[in-house]
């Protein structure tokens, strides 16, 4: 009897340490963005496929909101140096349940809020980074660490969301991942 109720105080104690050695925004904790928000497509060598508004093939990074609820990605952060998580903080966007948004990585922020402050490296590769918000801890929601990429060929997750990357001969910024790889087909 005695041995169990020793149990019992020293499993409890055992809890109370863990939640002390956890507090809220350190520690081994995930954003609850995690396998919602993803870091879709991206395209390091844009010659042409698709201009932004001010008439630049440049490159662009492709967001999806796997939820089915809306999210305001708002204060969160992406970067291409993991070890500069808050290198560019997004503006207030909201990114549909479901939908995929495009930001356009061209070092041109006066072009409007959904151009980062940093470009892609195609001919070395680069990392991509996800951050949510400072309130949040700046914990990691999704990366990618890439090599050389092709002209006017995309990489991306197929199908959406899922942990397969693969080039893509015929990218869809703001749209869903094609395959034209015909056994794909199978896999989604
Ligand atoms: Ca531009
Ligand atoms: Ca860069
Ligand atoms: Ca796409």
């Amino acid at each position: 009897m005695c041995i169990i109720i020793r149990i019992f105080v020293i499993s409890i104690l055992a809890t109370i340490g863990g939640c002390k050695d956890n507090p809220a925004g350190t520690g081994t904790e995930e954003s609850s963005f995690k396998d919602i928000l993803f870091i879709n497509e991206f395209m390091a060598s844009n010659g042409s496929i698709l201009a932004d508004k001010n008439g630049d093939y440049d490159d662009w990074i492709e967001l999806y909101n796997a939820g089915n609820t809306d999210v305001n990605l708002s204060g969160m952060y992406l970067t291409d140096n993991f070890t500069i998580s808050t290198k560019w903080k997004i503006p207030d966007t909201v990114i549909a349940a479901g939908s995929f948004l495009l930001f356009w990585a061209d070092n041109e922020e006066t072009e409007g809020t959904l151009h980062t402050n940093f470009r892609l490296s195609a001919s070395n590769g680069e990392e991509i980074g996800l951050y949510d918000t400072e309130n949040n801890g700046i914990l990691l929601i999704d990366s990618i660490s890439f090599n050389t990429q092709l002209r006017d060929t995309s990489y991306g997750r197929y199908p959406d969301g899922k942990s397969n990357w693969q080039f893509f001969s015929a990218p869809t910024p703001g749209n869903e991942n094609v395959s034209d790889n015909k056994e794909d087909a199978i896999k989604k």
